[in-house]
């Protein structure tokens, strides 16, 4: 029995209840004005979407449920003292709004390894039928749409679903995906890095872990670390790239597959997701070129001087909502800390941090010259063994799931109807402003 399916409704009946009456009650009440500035900058700042998974504040940053990344760390289950949270009990708490304890933790990870068994060999299929040269975003997602087969949310609606009954179809749906996106990506990791020599799952494991296991990392470090990866990538408020993508293409009633892929299509790009690999070909080129891991401070001021005179951003820094530090790149870096203070590429992170923010901030335009969370996972990862950069990307969206994913649930839950924003052309917004 599917205690947390029973939660979920008993929790999500009234809160859809409110949604309805607060649109008929108070919809015509003015929430925000819209200038054009914000509208020609990527609708940064306009408040248009409901989101109840987590909260992002542009100095403190990111709020799951209320709860920061420091405080999950402190309140999640973990497996040992010193481990961290595992990632389903953010799922839980992302979910239900309530924290939970360790047996709601084991039923996850129960439940997840029993659903991931039955991957359809056609999603393998369809990876194998790709070039190993093709990007893992690719194989990834090609996977992801190939398991659309198996929509329960597309044969419910095609037998005639009562509306007020989306969310259910949409929970086992997402249950299922969630559960075999590890699977799907530690089989391209091998496919593409390690010779095809796959790894069967282990079901006594945790969803992190067993990722790192099958993998090929069987180390309690890497577990950790891959459990404090999957935790601080999980979601970002509604709007950004891969969760808005997510909620729109789930807004025209598809399926948790499509929509999830259209999220992971937006995660594939270099000012998102991508930029976690796209750091470590920055950090890269510059040990190249320098011929050196350890650059003085001069040679990195230099080298990211070249990088902005070239007219290229630098990668993982700069955020379209934080004015400050990344609380996602400040709890990395403290992992790094306490576990491998003398690694080179920390080391090498640490330099940049000294170094990049003054000369983002002297352009006079960057609005943010903090480092965000794609500042160093990719060198974390890499000291620890995963160094095959182009993974890196796939891994941010096994972790970006659990958000976005879930929001997809309570999107459903909610009753939201198909997004349909307002375009104009330019002549409009020249009247409007009377632009001479
Ligand atoms: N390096 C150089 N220039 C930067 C910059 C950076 N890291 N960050 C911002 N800028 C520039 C912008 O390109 C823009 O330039 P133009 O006016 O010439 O177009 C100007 O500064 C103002 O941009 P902004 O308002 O500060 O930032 P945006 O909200 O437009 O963009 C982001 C945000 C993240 C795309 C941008 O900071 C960036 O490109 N960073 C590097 C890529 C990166 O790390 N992305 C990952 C973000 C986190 C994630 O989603 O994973």
């Amino acid at each position: 029995m599917d205690y947390i399916k029973d939660k979920l409704i008993t929790k999500g009946r009234p809160q859809a209840e409110i949604v309805k009456r607060i649109q008929k009650e108070y919809g015509d009440s003015v929430i925000q004005e819209t200038t054009l500035g914000q509208v020609f900058s990527g609708m940064k700042g306009v408040v248009s979407l409901l989101t109840c998974t987590s909260k992002l504040d542009p100095d403190e940053g990111i709020r799951f449920r209320g709860y920061s990344i420091p405080e999950l760390r402190e309140k999640l289950p973990k497996l040992s003292e010193d481990g961290e949270p595992l990632p389903e009990g953010l799922f839980y708490l992302m979910l239900l709004g309530e924290l939970p304890n360790d047996e709601d933790v084991k039923f996850l990870s129960d439940s997840w390894a029993k659903r991931a068994q039955d991957i359809p060999q056609h999603a393998f299929d369809v990876i194998n039928a790709l070039p190993k040269s093709s990007h893992p975003m690719i194989q990834f997602n090609s996977a992801i749409l190939a398991m659309s087969t198996e929509s329960h949310f597309r044969r419910a609606y095609l037998a005639g679903m009562d509306k007020r009954d989306y969310w259910d179809p949409m929970y086992e749906g997402v249950m299922d995906l969630i559960s075999r996106l590890p699977v799907i990506a530690a089989y391209i990791y091998r496919r593409v890095f390690h010779d095809e020599k796959y790894i069967d799952p282990d079901p006594s494991l945790d969803w992190a872990g067993n990722l790192a296991h099958m993998m090929g990392f069987e180390s309690e470090e890497v577990k950790r670390l891959m459990r404090l990866y999957m935790v601080i990538h999980a979601d970002h408020e509604g709007g950004n790239v891969s969760a808005h993508a997510t909620h729109l293409v789930g807004s025209a009633l598809s399926n948790p597959y499509y929509s999830f892929s259209a999220g992971m299509n937006g995660l594939a790009g270099p000012l998102h997701g991508m930029a976690n690999q796209n750091v470590m070909h920055w950090l890269q080129r510059l040990m190249d070129e320098l011929g050196t891991d350890a650059p003085t401070t001069e040679q990195v001021r230099e080298y990211a001087k070249a990088t902005l005179d070239s007219g290229r951003v630098i990668p993982g820094y700069g955020h379209a909502v934080l004015r400050k530090t990344d609380p996602r790149f400040a709890v990395q870096l403290d992992f790094a800390n306490k576990y491998i203070p003398e690694a080179p590429l920390i080391k090498l992170v640490k330099k940049i941090y000294d170094v990049v923010p003054d000369i983002l901030t002297e352009t006079g335009k960057v609005k943010n010259p903090w480092p965000n969370v794609d500042a160093i996972s990719g060198s974390l990862l890499s000291s620890y063994g995963i160094t095959e950069y182009p993974v890196y990307t796939m891994l941010f969206g096994v972790s970006r799931a659990l958000g976005v994913l879930t929001q997809l649930i309570w999107d459903r839950l909610y009753g939201l109807p198909i997004e349909r924003p307002k375009s104009q052309n330019l002549e409009w917004f020249k009247d409007k402003v009377g632009f001479k």
